[in-house]
């Protein structure tokens, strides 16, 4: 886990295992690179891939109808590559995370809804995919790490969820955070990172169309390396952005402190837009990696989504909307 053997295809991104070798160094320099190896390899015992996911109760839901409006030119990345090539630290720091994960118990699954609410609640997975509206979007996704897919997300608006939360006015943020639980998830067991998993928006981005609750993807509900039963999906900003396996949401004044900046704030902000003209302190994002490609491309601002969110950004020129 903590000593990375390079492949030849992972030379052009090397440049970019940011999170990886960050890490490392503390971990290091914290003389624990062994405990955190040890507790990382000892994973809690494997189950049948898919079961113990939201599969066995909202299959019947897909494939949800296609939503032409979020067609993009670029073909679909397989799934037989995206699906082996996920970030999830709680699984582990490198990409081959799917057998460590199938320890995720996706259901039964609570989502709590809390802070600045009319009244704060709690719903089923099951019963929240079941008030939603399900459709299929494909989405561009853009690691800061410089590597990209295209993929079929199924799920919801989050503005539908927001709408559902009633939130009073004083709520300006939106925090989801991923699950707690050490048992389930090897990685948390290292007192290195700030578990659990945090991520934010302002209330206008989750507000924006194409803030996306994912439940399924590939016509099916989310294996576990993709955050089942519920993630986000914020396609133009940063994959890391895109919190998985949340079951907490909470509405605030301020704004939440997310797991990376809590890492290392200089390289990963809160606001995290995508701009191939800056940089990360240690690599360019000006082009990116296709994944299951030889391919490299230029990276576009927002993604590729400016015209549906660069307003947002309106007279918050003095934030450091890019890194
Ligand atoms: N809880 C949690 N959410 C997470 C991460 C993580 O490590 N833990 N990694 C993020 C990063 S860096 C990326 S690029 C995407 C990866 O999503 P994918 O594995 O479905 O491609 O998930 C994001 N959400
Ligand atoms: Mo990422």
């Amino acid at each position: 886990m903590l000593i990375k053997v390079k492949r030849g295809w992972e030379i052009p991104e090397s440049a970019a295992t940011a999170e990886a070798h960050f890490l490392n160094r503390r971990a290091l320099l914290g003389g624990a690179a062994g405990l955190a190896a040890a507790s990382l390899a000892g994973g809690a015992a494997a189950a049948v891939p898919g079961e113990g996911t939201g599969a066995t109760r909202t299959a019947d839901l897909y494939p949800a109808k296609r939503n032409a409006a979020y067609a993009i030119e670029r073909p679909l990345t397989p799934e037989s590559e995206s699906a082996d090539y996920n970030n999830f630290y709680e699984y582990g720091t490198n990409k081959t995370v799917t057998p460590a994960s199938n320890a995720l118990k996706a259901q039964p699954w609570t989502i709590k809804v809390d802070g600045l609410v009319e009244k704060p609640f709690e719903i089923g997975f099951e019963d929240l995919a079941r008030k939603m509206a399900l459709e299929e979007r494909l989405y561009r996704h853009r690691c800061v790490e410089a590597w990209s897919m295209t993929v079929p997300w199924t799920g919801f608006p989050l503005a539908a969820l927001v709408a559902l939360a009633r939130p009073t006015s004083g709520a300006k943020y939106i925090q989801m955070q991923t699950f707690l639980d050490k048992a389930m998830a090897p990685g948390q067991r290292s007192p290195f990172y700030p578990w659990p998993y945090t991520e934010g928006l302002t209330l206008a981005e989750a507000n924006n169309d194409l803030a996306f609750m994912v439940t399924g993807v590939y016509g099916k509900p989310l294996l576990n390396q993709f955050g089942a039963p519920l993630r986000l999906a914020v396609p133009w900003k940063y994959g890391f952005k895109s919190v998985k396996s949340i079951n907490r949401i909470s509405f605030t004044a301020e704004r939440p402190k997310t797991f990376w900046e809590g890492l290392q704030a200089s390289e990963y902000g809160f606001w995290a837009n995508v701009n191939p003209a800056v940089s990360h302190p240690r690599w360019s994002q000006a082009s990116e990696r296709v994944l299951g490609t030889d391919e490299r491309i230029p990276t576009r601002i927002y993604n590729g989504y400016g015209e549906q969110v660069a307003d947002l950004y309106k007279g918050l020129e003095k934030e450091r909307l890019f890194a």
